[in-house]
């Protein structure tokens, strides 16, 4: 089998005003879909960041993959590997809280984007889901956890209608807002987006939630966004209120101090971010459980291997999400399905994404139960629909955004926002 075309389509979609510890989301948020076709009439999809910086190393990849063999994945890597090599180092930015769009994480990335639509195009080929080629499924579901954010009612300067969620700024709206996501999705565990306002407020929120869903398990995000002496003092009061504390002071000596000093398990996707602070983080005793995502991690079988060194470890596993569409929450299940040591409900923004604005057939993916399950058909089971592609690619155009940049989106409603870190 050989490829012998190659797409790649940015495209825009709405994105809600989140709140987080950089800043506020942008009306819109960027992606990419990756599409293969080969020789032998088959496809292979994908999906990666959208940001200007991605997208330039994708393009510039995409070219030199006529020809190759899906099943090269070797040879996919090296091939990514000279091309980010001959680019300048001004063309691999960096986005806040996106660990993926970090120049160090140019070639994982990449090489992510179009191992995973290779895969696809592989079980396609040999007419089978695309967990298979990862050893096959150790579990048919895949359960997610509702991912709450503090949030405005509507973006600055209306660019469209005020979405169905409302403003989420105190206990009693969070509260609803979990209750909400509940009952659509059926999630069972928690977790609070925090870092964005006073983390006593944030903690209280907590503590509404315990009280509104006594079984659930919670997890509060600061995004590193709290000293040490705020994180302690937050620990306090949480106590045992947490599955685990994810990400709450930056560095993995702050993290590894804060562990030290009570004990709580630690969870990230800040800290530990490749194989090498991985290793670093094993010295430090600095996390207990890895978010993995294999957008930056260098892809499904990446994802794997860490998924192992963790086993070995003895670390959790999980994932982390940035805003996303369907062919990527199918390729986290497919991976997530693989492995065996997944710990925790695995993190997703998909429900903040709207009805409306998915490049699949069918529409968006069902979550049920707070699952999703995985299907018989082969390779990650979808297709695209190409007016939905191209009705997001023309928002894309139309959008006027490049890059992400909560920071200055929050500078919009406040011009002397600074970004600051730890800001508490
Ligand atoms: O979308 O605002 C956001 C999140 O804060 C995201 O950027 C983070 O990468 O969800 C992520 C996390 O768990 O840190
Ligand atoms: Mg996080």
């Amino acid at each position: 089998m050989k490829i012998t075309r190659v797409t790649v389509t940015p495209i825009a979609f709405k994105d809600a005003p989140l709140l987080n510890a950089a800043g506020i989301h942008e009306p819109y948020a960027l992606r990419s879909i990756i599409e293969i076709e080969t020789d032998s009439g088959h496809i292979g999809l994908g999906e990666s960041y959208g940001d200007a910086p991605a997208l330039a190393v994708l393009d510039a990849v995409k070219r030199e993959l006529i020809g190759l063999d899906p099943f090269h994945l070797n040879r996919l890597r090296e091939i990514v590997r000279g091309v980010v090599a001959r680019m300048s180092p001004a063309s691999a930015a960096r986005a806040e809280l996106a660990p993926g769009s970090h120049a160090s994480k140019a070639v994982s990335n990449a090489y992510s984007a179009f191992e995973v639509a290779c895969l696809d195009a592989q079980a396609r080929y040999l007419n089978v889901p695309l967990v298979d080629l990862l050893g096959g499924a150790v579990r048919k579901e895949v359960p997610f956890s509702a991912y709450l954010f503090f949030k405005y009612t509507e973006h600055i300067d209306s660019p469209y209608a005020p979405d169905t969620w409302g403003e989420a700024i105190s206990e009693a709206q969070i509260v609803e807002q979990a209750r909400r996501m509940i009952n659509d999705y059926g999630f069972e565990s928690i977790k609070l987006k925090a870092g964005a306002l006073e983390p006593e407020h944030e903690v209280a929120c907590i503590k509404a939630l315990k009280r509104a869903f006594p079984g659930a398990p919670l997890r509060i995000d600061p995004n590193g966004n709290w000293s040490l002496d705020t994180a302690l003092r937050m620990a306090e009061l949480l106590g045992n209120d947490l599955q685990y504390y994810e990400d709450p002071t930056p560095g993995l000596e702050g993290m590894a101090e804060l562990h030290r000093r009570t004990g709580m398990p630690l969870a990230t996707n800040m800290v530990v971010t490749d194989f090498d602070e991985f290793r670093r983080s094993v010295a430090l005793n600095s996390v207990q459980i890895v978010l993995a995502d294999h957008h930056y991690w260098g892809g499904l079988r990446d994802t794997q291997q860490l998924a192992r060194m963790c086993d070995t470890f003895g670390i959790g596993v999980s994932m982390h999400s940035n805003s996303h569409l369907g062919i990527s929450l199918m390729a986290m299940t497919h991976v997530a399905a693989s492995v065996e040591n997944l710990s925790y409900a695995c993190d997703t923004h998909y429900p903040w994404q709207e009805p409306d604005e998915e490049v699949v057939k069918g529409g968006k993916l069902p979550i049920r139960g707070g699952c999703v399950q995985l299907s018989d058909a082969p390779g990650l089971g979808l297709e695209i629909d190409r007016d939905q592609l191209g009705k997001l690619h023309e928002l894309y155009q139309t959008c006027g955004i490049r890059q992400r940049d909560d920071v200055g989106q929050m500078r919009k409603y406040r011009p002397d926002w600074r970004n600051v870190k730890p800001r508490y």
